[in-house]
């Protein structure tokens, strides 16, 4: 049964020890016409990544989605991820975890000075809406908080293993004020990711469904979409082209 979170945040959120996916949740309220609500829980026995992958969700986590309804164009959802990921990494910063964003969606922390990393949050924004409005979007945000490493992918780290348990209260809120804020002043959202990215300066590899792009990551447009410069002049790929980046 859910419960009220009673957070003083910007959204209302709905609390569950246990759910299938909070975005599944979240999909239902925002169907009824919901906005400024969030499904948090404990555990996800469902949890989803994108292009149909499973997102490992054991109690002790964060695992957060939130509703809202922007008026902007569909091609300026991608922002919304962005925001999310400067928010996540932010709140987790100020747990003590040397958070940085990997494009397009998630929090990582970086292992060695050769590109690599450990996957500490992953974001995954779903949205339905007309070619020139966004009727809503769901941003679904699940943090490896208070779980053992063990309990996860081996490519995983949590804020556990990092840096010590986090007060979960505190850290929603926490992420909840970054993001509100980002909502309010979209064009804020580039800026403050670029500060904490850490593709760009880097060379990818970015795995397209019918080919590949290798190049340098150099900037993300003002859509959200990331500019790599290959050999043959300057591509931009927008997230839902991209089934992988990888450093290269
Ligand atoms: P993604 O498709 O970018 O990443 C999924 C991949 O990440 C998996 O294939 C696996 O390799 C790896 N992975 C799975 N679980 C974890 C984990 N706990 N930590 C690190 N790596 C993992 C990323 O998708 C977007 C995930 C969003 C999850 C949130 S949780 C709240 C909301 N509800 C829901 O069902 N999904 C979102």
């Amino acid at each position: 049964p859910a419960v009220e979170y009673g957070l003083e945040a910007p959204f209302s959120i709905e609390y569950h020890d246990a759910i299938g996916s909070t975005n599944d949740r979240a999909r239902e309220l925002a169907t009824d016409g919901a906005s400024d609500v969030g499904v948090l829980a404990d555990e996800q026995t469902g949890g989803r990544g994108r292009l149909e992958r499973a997102w490992t969700a054991p109690s002790g986590g964060v695992w957060l989605s939130l509703v809202t309804r922007p008026s902007v164009a569909p091609a300026r959802a991608p922002l919304y991820t962005l925001a999310a990921s400067v928010a996540t990494a932010r709140a987790a910063r100020e747990a003590g975890v040397d958070a940085r964003i990997k494009w397009p969606n998630d929090v990582v922390v970086p292992v060695g000075d050769d590109g690599g990393y450990r996957k500490l949050a992953g974001i995954l924004t779903e949205m339905e809406g007309e070619t020139d409005r966004i009727a809503w979007l769901v941003v679904g945000i699940g943090v490896n908080a208070n779980v053992d490493a063990d309990a996860l992918p081996p490519e995983a780290t949590s804020i556990r293993a990092e840096a010590g348990d986090v007060d979960r209260r505190a850290f929603v809120q926490r992420l909840l004020e970054e993001f509100d804020r980002f909502r309010t002043d979209l064009e804020d959202v580039v800026p403050a990711w670029r500060e904490l990215a850490l593709t760009l300066g880097q060379r990818v590899r970015v795995e397209r469904p019918t080919d590949e792009l290798v190049g340098e990551a150099v900037d993300v447009t003002e859509s959200g979409a990331l500019v790599v410069e290959t050999d043959d002049g300057r591509e931009t790929v927008s997230a839902g082209d991209c089934e992988h980046l990888r450093p290269r």
